[in-house]
C-alpha cells in the first residue's frame, strides 16, 4: 500500500525510481543525542571545575587539529532552549544528553547547586515538551583533580563514581527514567590510557592502562547499577544501562572463519559486554586465555587483564536493564597469522581494515556499512540472550555548513532500514537517537568535522541552529514511522 503510494507520487514527476519501505513498531521512540563537553561551553562558569578535556584542549600545541576548545562550543549552557526547539520541530520524543561531572560536584565532593539547577531546568523544560530525558552520566569529561589521582586507573575511582551517580539519582531521578552510566569505554579507555590520542593522553605499553581503565569502569557501572536497585528503584522505577560502541567484523576473504569473527567481536564488544550481558559473565574466555598467556610469556607475574573476584563476577552479571549501542561503521578482518605478521602487536592478533568500496565520510575512521548494523544487532541477540537495545548514537560527518547533507540523508536512510530489518528478525531495539542534534566540538577533530542534523556557525554569537536536509528526513520518519530507501 505504502509502496504503491510512493510509486504514484514519483510517477507524477516522471521518475522511474523504486523505493523500498521499512517500517518500525508503533511504540518506537525517536530522538537525538549530544554530550556535555561537546555542546555546553561555559567551561569556567557557575562553579564548574576543570575537566581532563579542558586540560587537553588548553595546553600549548594541543592535539586538537584546529587548536580549538570546548570553552564555548554550541553554548548550550545558555541556549538550551534552542536545542529544545530543534528537538520539538522534528517531533522527537527523547533527548539523550550527558551531565558534566565537573558542574555538579566540587573538588571536595560537595554539591554545586548552580550545576544542579542547570540540569534541573533542562530536564523540566524537556518534560514540559513531552521529550523524555535520557541521561549519560559520563561522556568523557572527568574532573581534572580525579585524573591527578590516576583517574580511571586508580581503583579509588569506583567509589567517587558511585557517589556521583548517587548525587544524580537523588536530584534528578524523580524525572529521569533512563540512565546510561558510561559512554563508550572502549573509546576513552584505550584512547585515554593505552594509545594517548584522547584525554588524558596517557600512553602505556601493551594496553596496560586501557585494561585497568575498563576494569574499573565495569566495577563502577556495577556499583551505580546496584545502588540504583537498592536505594532508588522502588521509588523511581527507572532503567540503568551502559553505552558500548562497536562495529561488526566481516571476514575479509574465504579463509577467515566464524571463529575469527567471534574473536574480533569478543575483544572489541565482549571486553565490556560479556561481564554484564553474557550467559556466563566475566571477560570473554578467548580474551582471558590469550592475555594471561601473553602476560606469562612477557615474564610478568600478573595478567595485563585484571581479574574479577567471584563476588564481582556475580554482581556484574546481569547488571543492566538495557544495552545502549553506538554504531557508526564496520571493518573487514583477517588474523595476523594469514598475513605473516608479528602477533605481539595486539592481543587479538586480528587486523581490521576498510573495503575500498565503502562510502567515506569526512572522518577518516567513518565509512558507511549499513549491513554491519544489521549483523551486529543479530550477533548481540545471539550472544547476549536478546537484550533490550537502544541505539544511542549513529551518524555521519561532513564539512562545516553542509546544509544539503545528502550524504548524511543517505547514510541515515540505509542504517534505519538495516535497524528495521533487525527488528523484523527479532532484535529488541526500542529507541534510536541520532548523533548528533547539532554540530559540536568533535574532540581531537575540533570543529573540522560535523555530525549535527542542525548546522552551527561557530563564529555566530547566537549559535543559530540551522536545519540541514537530514532534519526533513527525521521529521518524515517520526511522522510516518517508516523510512524509504531508493532501490536501483
Ligand atoms: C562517538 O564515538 C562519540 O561518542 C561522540 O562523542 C563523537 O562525537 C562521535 O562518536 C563522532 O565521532 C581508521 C589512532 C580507523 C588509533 C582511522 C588513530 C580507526 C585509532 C584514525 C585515527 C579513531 C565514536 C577514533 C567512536 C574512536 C573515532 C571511536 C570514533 C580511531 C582512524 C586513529 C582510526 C584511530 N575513533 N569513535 N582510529
Amino acid at each position: 500500500m505504502k509502496l504503491f503510494l510512493k510509486l504514484l507520487t514519483l510517477s507524477s514527476l516522471n521518475f522511474a525510481i523504486f523505493a523500498e519501505i521499512y517500517n518500525f513498531p508503533s511504540n518506537f521512540v525517536w530522538g537525538a543525542a549530544s554530550a556535555s563537553y561537546q555542546i555546553e561551553g561555559a567551561w569556567n562558569v557557575d562553579g564548574r571545575i576543570p575537566s581532563i578535556w579542558d586540560t587537553a584542549s588548553h595546553k600549548n600545541n594541543s592535539s586538537v587539529v584546529d587548536g580549538s576548545t570546548g570553552d564555548d562550543a554550541a553554548m548550550s549552557y545558555y541556549y538550551y532552549e534552542k536545542d529544545i526547539q530543534a528537538l520539538k520541530d522534528i517531533g522527537f520524543k527523547t533527548y539523550r544528553f550527558s551531565i558534566a561531572w565537573p558542574r555538579v560536584l566540587t573538588k571536595t565532593n560537595q554539591v554545586n547547586q548552580a550545576g544542579i539547577d542547570y540540569y534541573s531546568k533542562l530536564i523540566d523544560r524537556l518534560k514540559e515538551e513531552e521529550i523524555k530525558p535520557m541521561v549519560t552520566m559520563y561522556h568523557w569529561d572527568l574532573p581534572q583533580y580525579l585524573q591527578d589521582l590516576g583517574g580511571w586507573t586508580n581503583p579509588a575511582i569506583v567509589k567517587y563514581f558511585e557517589h556521583y551517580a548517587d548525587t544524580l539519582y537523588k536530584h534528578f531521578g524523580d524525572r529521569v527514567k533512563e540512565w546510561i552510566t558510561f559512554n563508550e569505554p572502549a573509546t576513552f579507555c584505550d584512547g585515554g590510557y593505552s594509545w594517548g590520542w584522547h584525554a588524558p593522553e596517557i600512553r602505556t605499553e601493551k594496553q596496560i592502562g586501557g585494561y585497568l581503565c575498563s576494569h574499573h569502569i565495569l566495577l563502577a557501572h556495577g556499583a551505580a547499577y546496584h545502588l540504583y536497585k537498592n536505594k532508588y528503584f522502588a521509588d523511581q522505577q527507572g532503567k540503568v544501562g551502559i553505552c558500548l560502541n562497536t562495529g561488526y567484523s566481516f571476514p575479509a576473504n574465504e579463509n577467515v572463519t566464524d571463529e575469527h569473527v567471534d574473536r574480533a567481536m569478543h575483544f572489541g564488544l565482549g571486553r565490556y559486554a560479556n561481564p554484564i550481558y553474557s550467559v556466563d559473565g566475566d571477560y570473554p574466555r578467548v580474551m582471558r586465555e590469550a592475555i594471561d598467556q601473553k602476560s606469562t610469556d612477557e615474564g610478568r607475574r600478573w595478567s595485563r587483564l585484571p581479574h574479577f573476584t567471584t563476588a564481582q563476577v556475580e554482581s556484574l552479571h546481569g547488571a543492566a536493564d538495557f544495552l545502549a549501542l553506538n554504531y557508526y561503521t564496520s571493518s573487514l578482518i583477517q588474523p595476523y597469522s594469514h598475513l605473516g605478521w608479528n602477533p605481539a602487536d595486539s592481543d587479538s592478533e586480528i587486523h581490521s581494515f576498510h573495503d575500498d568500496n565503502w562510502k567515506r565520510s569526512s572522518s577518516s575512521w567513518l565509512v558507511s556499512v549499513p549491513e554491519g548494523l544489521y549483523h551486529l544487532l543479530l550477533w548481540i541477540k545471539d550472544n547476549y540472550n536478546n537484550p533490550l537495545v537502544y541505539i544511542t548514537e549513529n551518524g555521519w560527518s561532513d564539512l562545516p555548513m553542509t546544509i544539503e547533507d545528502d550524504g548524511r540523508v543517505e547514510y541515515l536512510r540505509e542504517h534505519l532500514a538495516a535497524m528495521s530489518r533487525a527488528i523484523t528478525d527479532g532484535c529488541r531495539v526500542e529507541t534510536y537517537t541520532v548523533w548528533s542534534l547539532t554540530d559540536n566540538f568533535e574532540w581531537m577533530r575540533g570543529y573540522t568535522e560535523r555530525f549535527g542534523i542542525y548546522a552551527i556557525n561557530f563564529t555566530d554569537p547566537e549559535r543559530k541552529r540551522i536545519p540541514k536536509n537530514s532534519v526533513d528526513l527525521m521529521k518524515q520518519v517520526v511522522r510516518d514511522n517508516f523510512v524509504e530507501v531508493e532501490k536501483d
